[in-house]
């Protein structure tokens, strides 16, 4: 890169661990942080600049490290402290930083300040969670709904009070209008940050400005004060990253967030391509095709909003969504590498920092399970008590759960064709995928048209590219209902990307804005001109710098 003021994480490739599921190095059937240490060379290899890991913290594990009980120290079945400081500096050796998951709009009910808040209302942490009395009926204090399902009150016997917890009972929601408990959140900040960890990927933190009596929880009336707070006590000054999960983030507000000026974060994940896909009145547990233009639209606007001020991330998936390849690729035996190949090469010339799920570079697909007791993710066991106690079908319900069920993205990393796809030498806390023999990295690695050669040469190019990081991306042809294609600017160089994502072959007449010469970056192809009919096959991509 030429530019030095540039940020170092504008040009580099994330990569997410999941940990449960990542490596197992014990054989208790849990992936764990020795278990990541080992396989740094894997993501060394395809050329990440930081990796994002869910929660490795002390937890009851009711939504597997999501509910936190205490922030400065390690789940005993992820490691240790030592592990983690050994892995961290094994990652730096190796160039690669590590970002941790901050869950502070809630913490586990097993945290040493929600034990004492439930006993002690007028001691030292009595205020740090949101309590409410009962209502006038002596039930719940409002309607809020747990994004888990069913009330998000829960009454504490104790001390005669309700708690809210937005996600599971065993997650109470943190009270931010307490000074304090914000005060112990930063001193937890940059104990982390003193242990030499690169940034944090911040859990629902679009919730923290919840106004809970007039019922608003994301993007609440203190979210910015407080995120700003935050920022002038540990982020400021330093060349950290963080990336906010802000599932109510839109085109109007995102630059709240990641505006240059405004001293919040670097980034934020927006929910918009994923929304989209979403059935509008029975939301993600039933199926529903993508669409293209769409989706196209979508992240174009996106593009937009951050063309001149602020920061996109880009993803297809992450812990809590389907295989990319499965959702919107097409994951047969036929189609399934290039479609990885092709969604890959889509996100990842786009202007942004893209993010890679573990997975992802092999193609891994969706889980397909038969039967609920397959499942573990205890948002899936909810909504099936939830949907087939208000009569959907099981069949019904294990399809949308086989959809966009959490875990899809949750069974282990396939590794190899060894017993357990080389993932554990035990019994796995979650089924491996059935397809291991055949998809996996010491496979797709062996290919040199494999999906992660791809992925692997996509990260090389952002390192390497001025124009790939910075340049202007123009959308073309934009309602075509089966082709991608768009073309960045910086200066004089062009880049054009053009990607078939379909499973059928088409001619695609290119229009004279894609018009270009020069170097074919993923095939021969060196020019296009206007007018031209390019005979795509299923997922093929193209891709032009001139
Ligand atoms: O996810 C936030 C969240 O809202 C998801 O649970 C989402 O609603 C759901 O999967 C889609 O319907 C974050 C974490 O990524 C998730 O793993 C945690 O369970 C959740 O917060 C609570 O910490
Ligand atoms: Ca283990």
């Amino acid at each position: 890169m030429t530019d030095t003021a540039l940020p170092w994480w504008k040009a580099a490739t994330a990569y997410q661990i999941y940990p449960r599921s990542f490596a197992d190095s014990n054989g208790d059937g849990i992936g764990d942080i020795p278990g990541i240490t080992a396989r740094l060379d894997h993501l060394a290899d395809l050329g990440v600049g930081f990796i994002w890991l869910s929660p490795v913290y002390r937890s009851p594990m009711a939504d597997n490290g999501y509910d936190i009980s205490d922030y400065r120290d390690i789940a005993p079945e992820f490691g240790t402290l030592a592990d983690f400081d050994q892995m961290l500096a094994e990652a730096k050796a190796r160039g690669i930083g590590v970002v941790m998951d901050l869950v502070v709009n809630h913490t586990s009910d097993e945290h040493a300040w929600f034990q004492s808040s439930r006993s002690d209302p007028e001691g030292p942490h009595g205020d740090w969670y949101v309590w409410r009395d009962a209502g006038p009926d002596g039930g719940v204090p409002n309607d809020l709904q747990s994004f888990f399902g069913g009330p998000a009150w829960t009454w504490d016997e104790g001390r005669g009070q309700y708690y809210l917890h937005l996600f599971d009972r065993k997650q109470p929601d943190l009270n931010w209008d307490t000074a304090e408990m914000r005060a112990a959140v930063y001193e937890m900040m940059a104990w982390w940050f003193d242990r030499g960890v690169a940034g944090f990927r911040m859990d629902v933190i679009d919730l923290i400005g919840k106004d809970v009596d007039r019922g608003i929880t994301a993007d609440g009336p203190t979210l910015h004060e407080r995120l700003q707070e935050m920022h002038q006590a540990v982020l400021k000054g330093s060349d950290v990253v963080t990336v906010g999960e802000a599932w109510s983030a839109t085109p109007q507000n995102a630059l709240l967030y990641c505006g240059r000026d405004r001293g919040e974060l670097s980034m934020v994940f927006q929910f918009e391509h994923v929304v989209a896909g979403w059935d509008p009145a029975h939301g993600k547990w039933t199926r529903k095709a993508i669409d293209l233009p769409t989706l196209k639209r979508v992240f174009g606007k996106w593009q937009e909003v951050c063309a001149e001020d602020g920061w996109n991330s880009l993803f297809w998936g992450n812990h809590d969504l389907p295989r990319a390849v499965s959702r919107y690729g097409d994951d047969s035996p036929k189609h399934r590498v290039a479609s990885a190949k092709a969604l890959a090469t889509v996100l990842h010339l786009m202007k942004g920092t893209p993010y890679i799920y573990q997975g992802e570079e092999i193609g891994m697909t969706n889980a397909r399970f038969t039967r609920i007791d397959q499942y573990r993710d205890v948002e899936t066991l909810n909504f099936h008590r939830i949907q087939t106690g208000a009569g959907v079908t099981e069949a019904d319900f294990i399809a949308g759960a086989n959809a966009n069920g959490r875990d899809n993205a949750r069974t282990p990393m396939q590794w190899d064709d060894s017993a357990n796809a080389g993932f554990t030498s035990g019994e796995p806390w979650i089924e491996v995928n059935a397809n291991y023999t055949e998809i996996n990295a010491a496979a797709d690695r062996a290919d040199p048209e494999g999906v992660f050669a791809r992925y692997r040469a996509l990260a090389k190019l952002r390192k390497e590219s001025d124009l790939v990081v910075l340049g202007r991306y123009e959308a073309v042809s934009e309602d075509h209902p089966q082709v991608w294609a768009y073309t960045r600017r910086l200066d004089d160089a062009r880049l054009a990307v053009i990607a078939n994502l379909s499973s059928e072959s088409v001619d695609y007449i290119a229009p004279e804005n894609l018009a270009i010469t020069g170097t074919g970056l993923f095939g021969p192809r060196t020019r296009i001109a206007a007018g031209e009919t390019l005979s795509l096959a299923p997922w093929e991509t193209v891709v032009i710098q001139g």
